[in-house]
């Protein structure tokens, strides 16, 4: 059944360098390789898993004890976080960080795009287990650009009459040599709610950020562009942003990374996420019929 599903999207689909072929957990995967870029993304939860531009390394961690499974979230790489982000506030039993990184998003096209690398439009409409959830009428549609960087635009449509309040993510892990020798600039001065201190309310001075325990906050009030300092691998991240009020930063250290099943006890130091976000005081109030777009451009330059 899926090898036939395959078949007829790489007919339906059909672009230099990209295939659609079964990934882990015979979950359906695109792959895309072209003079610019190499990526991958799944269609459950239009789970970006993998992007290297030509010439430079692999700029996103995905864990090795990642599940691939259709009822569970994909560790690693771009999770794409609706309609609210950590603990839904009023349903326990709700899933964490919403529901549309774990349903399976539909292709709408494929293109070449004007950096020599690939477009990949997808969409997600409500299935109908979630409107006790989240019961409005909506539309996600998300734009994937494997180039030269890797561009990421999130589009919600509200669908029905009436205003709704949501909340959203480009939940990124990034990479890196080790999370202890990085430094994030972009976020000096701002305010955060430091989820490792009861969420408390913390103000950053003019120093940059680096790790040294385990990191959980939440920027808020800030559309500053984020950059990853990587010495060990000879490499600084840069995360612009547009529409998006809030930037989360995590990493799990020691015990968190012990405690987490789908995550390596060893592999804490391997990776940040520094996540393009309306979170928070920052949930964006949808109008009826409006639409709201976030978006996330990830480029790496050698250093
Ligand atoms: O964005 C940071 C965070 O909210 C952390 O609190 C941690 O829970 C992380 O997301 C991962 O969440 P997940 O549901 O994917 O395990």
């Amino acid at each position: 059944m899926s090898l036939k599903i395959l078949e007829e999207l790489q007919q339906r689909f059909t672009v230099p360098g990209v295939v659609f072929n079964t990934g882990e957990g015979g979950l359906k995967r695109i792959e895309v390789q072209t003079p610019a870029a190499r990526g991958e993304i799944y269609l459950h939860g239009a789970h970006v898993t993998g992007y290297q531009p030509m010439g430079e390394q692999e700029m996103l961690f995905i864990s090795a004890k990642s599940q691939f499974a259709v009822d569970k979230p994909i560790r690693g790489g771009v999770p794409v976080i609706f309609p609210w982000f950590g603990a839904k506030s009023d349903d326990a039993r709700a899933p964490m960080h919403g529901f549309a990184r774990l349903a399976e998003w539909e292709v709408q096209s494929i293109a070449p795009a004007d950096d020599g690398g690939v477009t990949v439009d997808l969409r997600f409409l409500p299935p109908p287990n979630t409107s006790g959830s989240f019961p409005h009428a909506f539309e996600l549609s998300y734009r994937v650009s494997f180039g030269k960087s890797l561009r990421l635009s999130l589009a919600v449509r509200n669908a029905g009459p009436a205003s709704w309040k949501f909340e959203e993510a480009l939940h990124s892990y990034f990479a890196v040599s080790d999370v202890r020798n990085v430094v994030v600039t972009g976020l000096e001065n701002s305010q955060y709610i430091s989820k490792t201190q009861n969420m408390q309310r913390q103000q950053q001075g003019d120093e940059s950020l680096r790790i040294t325990q385990e990191t959980d906050r939440v920027y808020q009030n800030t559309t500053a562009a984020c950059v990853i300092d990587d010495p060990g691998m000879g490499r600084r991240i840069t995360i612009s942003k547009r529409e998006s009020r809030s930037t989360v930063v995590w990493n799990p250290w020691i015990d968190k990374a012990r405690a987490m099943a789908d995550f390596g006890d060893e592999e804490w130091p391997d990776m940040i996420c520094v996540e393009t976000c309306n979170v928070g005081e920052n949930a964006v109030q949808l109008a009826g019929g409006a639409e709201h777009r976030m978006e996330a451009e990830i480029r790496s330059e050698k250093v």
